[in-house]
């Protein structure tokens, strides 16, 4: 039966981020002011939000939220700063200054790469971010639109090995960006101290009040699904001819995360709608995202993106209109297929003869510790480097047309700063979220735990005689999933401190949710159900047999088909 939708959000109210972002005057609320308010380390009212579309998120230290209470000082707060990066990819000279910032002004002295393909700095002050954004405009970067209901950074398949279609792929991750990017002068005006230019701030793609909730996409080369494509609103999987893109596959509505005990919500996977020729691209990005923009639920955020839209609507209904909009009809999918979704560590050559190293960077998080200088050893290498770095969306980062010439003196940074240390295959493919201290919504521990499970992992695969063996293993502090926990084979998604729900059943591609095998578990109790799956696992596979599909095939859970019902079933 076709629900009559648009009449019930009509009779609804409008969640209050509506209200803000339409009094906001463009995104501008009333930041300057709080700039100017030093009794306060924080900004105030709509303000909290509205910088999230300036790419920052105010945040507190949570490990020393009791303390400062009982001293009766205000929160720590400081800001989280996310660049926007499309596909990744940043000078190493850029590198430098992105380095010394976070040395000198930041609390935490890191660089977090995120796996979505940029970097983040975490315990900016108030009074330090227009440095920040001064900083990042010299090197011609910027945080707009990182943030909140806007399209995110685009991501784009790391692919070194074939860099005519990576370039090519880029170049669209850049496009997409740009084109997609709000139109408001207001980063400019309080970040940059440009002068307010007397205009309309027409947001013609976005609308004056944005998206109903953020938008993810993803520009993808196969057969390496690294981007995790199916987690995203909207992706365009390339289709190459002659080495050339012609056109992209399009898939839409993906997303991961859900909320503890609401069964209206659930992950699901990004699905394929048509083909287009390249040339179409831009028209069908933007009907998707005003068709996004307005049949979007603004009265409900937690029913407010694309995959809820596609589900309220249907998806041939929603087919139908980007049809519509974009004047072009989709011709059928094109054949397409993917092998894995890890990056490919160490050395590869390129076909222009240049060299690319990708190194392992655990969660991402890039400091200097009494085991592994990466901080300082990714600054050598930046030093001297003169090509590229290209940050992955597994949260890893790949040295980018490096000369034969630099080729050995890279190498030697990178093995004495402990950047190439041996590591195994089952830490190669974990992921953690940022989780404590920095992140508002952590419900348990993900970064700073996931090298403990991992640990624990390998001593039980080293036990079956499976050390070399790839299991995807991912963690995230809470369910909104930003470790990409639900594209696992063995996922853990915080419920309290030290407790856990343990997913099980993701597969290696990345086109399968797992699904819930123990509720609410210890740490201690994860460790003995891995050790009895992965035991079995070592009698019983078939030959080669993947973890996932194995939990599967044995029954140890049912394979999720349709998430709507089998999510939660
Ligand atoms: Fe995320 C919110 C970190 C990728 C789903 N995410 C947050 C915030 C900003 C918490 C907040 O709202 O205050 C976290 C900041 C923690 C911190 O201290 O840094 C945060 N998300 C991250 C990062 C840094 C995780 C990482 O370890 O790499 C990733 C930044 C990506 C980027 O550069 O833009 C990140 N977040 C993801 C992903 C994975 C992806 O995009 O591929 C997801 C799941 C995919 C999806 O969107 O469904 C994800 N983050 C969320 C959600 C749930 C959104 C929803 O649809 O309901 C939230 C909460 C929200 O938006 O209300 C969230
Ligand atoms: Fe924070 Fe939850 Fe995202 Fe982890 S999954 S970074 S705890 S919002």
């Amino acid at each position: 039966m076709k629900k009559n939708y648009k009449k019930i959000v009509v009779e609804k109210k409008l969640t209050d981020a509506e209200r803000i972002k339409e009094n906001s005057n463009y995104l501008r609320g009333t930041i300057v002011d709080d700039l100017k308010n030093e009794i306060t380390n924080g900004f105030s009212g709509d303000n909290f939000s509205l910088i999230r579309f300036h790419g920052m998120y105010q945040q507190d230290d949570r490990d020393l939220r009791i303390e400062r209470h009982e001293q009766k000082l205000e929160p720590r707060y400081a800001m989280m700063l996310r660049c926007r990066l499309p596909g990744g990819i940043i000078q190493a000279k850029k590198w430098l200054k992105i380095d010394y910032f976070a040395g000198k002004y930041t609390l935490y002295r890191t660089i977090r790469l995120t796996n979505r393909q940029t970097f983040q700095f975490h315990g900016i002050l108030k009074k330090k971010l227009k440095d920040v954004h001064k900083m990042l405009h010299d090197i011609g970067l910027d945080s707009l639109a990182t943030a909140n209901d806007v399209n995110r950074n685009v991501l784009c398949t790391s692919n070194p090995m074939q860099s005519l279609i990576h370039q090519e792929g880029y170049e669209w991750a850049k496009k997409i960006s740009n084109f997609l990017l709000p139109h408001t002068k207001a980063y400019a005006e309080i970040w940059l101290d440009k002068k307010k230019i007397i205009t309309t701030d027409k947001e013609p793609i976005l609308g004056k009040t944005y998206l109903p909730r953020k938008f993810k996409t993803t520009v993808v080369i196969p057969p390496y699904n690294d981007v995790d494509l199916y987690a995203n609103d909207m992706n365009f999987i390339a289709i190459v001819e002659n080495q050339k893109i012609i056109g992209f596959n399009v898939l839409i509505g993906g997303g991961l995360s859900f909320i503890h005990g609401n069964k209206n919500t659930w992950p699901f996977l990004a699905t394929e709608i048509g083909y287009i020729s390249v040339e179409n691209t831009l028209s069908i990005a933007e009907a998707i995202v005003t068709t996004q923009r307005d049949w979007g639920n603004r009265t409900d955020r937690a029913n407010a993106k694309t995959r809820y839209t596609i589900n309220n609507f249907g998806l041939n209904v929603f087919k139908k209109e980007i049809e519509k909009r974009a004047k072009i009809s989709f011709e059928p999918i094109r054949d397409y297929n993917f092998i894995s979704r890890g990056d490919r560590f160490g050395w590869i050559k390129n076909i222009n003869k240049s060299w690319s190293l990708t190194l392992f960077i655990q969660n991402g998080r890039i400091y200097d510790s009494n085991d592994q200088l990466l901080k300082s050893g990714l600054l050598k290498i930046a030093e001297i480097h003169e090509g590229n770095f290209r940050i992955t969306s597994n949260q890893n980062i790949i040295i980018s047309e490096i000369s034969e010439e630099n080729k050995n003196k890279i190498e030697k940074i990178a093995i004495s700063y402990g950047l190439m240390n041996k590591i195994s295959n089952v830490r190669k493919n974990s992921m953690a979220c940022v989780s404590f201290p920095t992140c508002p919504l952590a419900m348990a521990e993900a970064e700073r735990i996931l090298s403990f499970f991992i640990t624990q992992l390998e001593s039980i695969m080293l036990k079956y005689g499976l050390e070399h063996e790839i299991i995807i293993f991912r963690i995230s502090g809470c369910p909104n999933g930003c470790g990409r926990t639900l594209l696992a084979e063995i996922g853990l998604i915080g419920k309290s401190i030290g407790r856990y729900n343990l997913y099980i059943g993701g597969n290696q591609i990345g086109n399968r949710i797992p699904k819930i095998y123990k509720e609410n578990i210890t740490e201690k109790e994860i460790l003995i159900h891995l050790n009895y799956l992965i035991k079995n696992w070592s009698i019983e596979r078939n030959k080669k047999e993947d973890f996932g599909d194995f939990v599967i095939r044995k029954n140890f859970i049912k394979e999720i088909v349709n998430p709507i019902h089998d999510f939660w079933s």
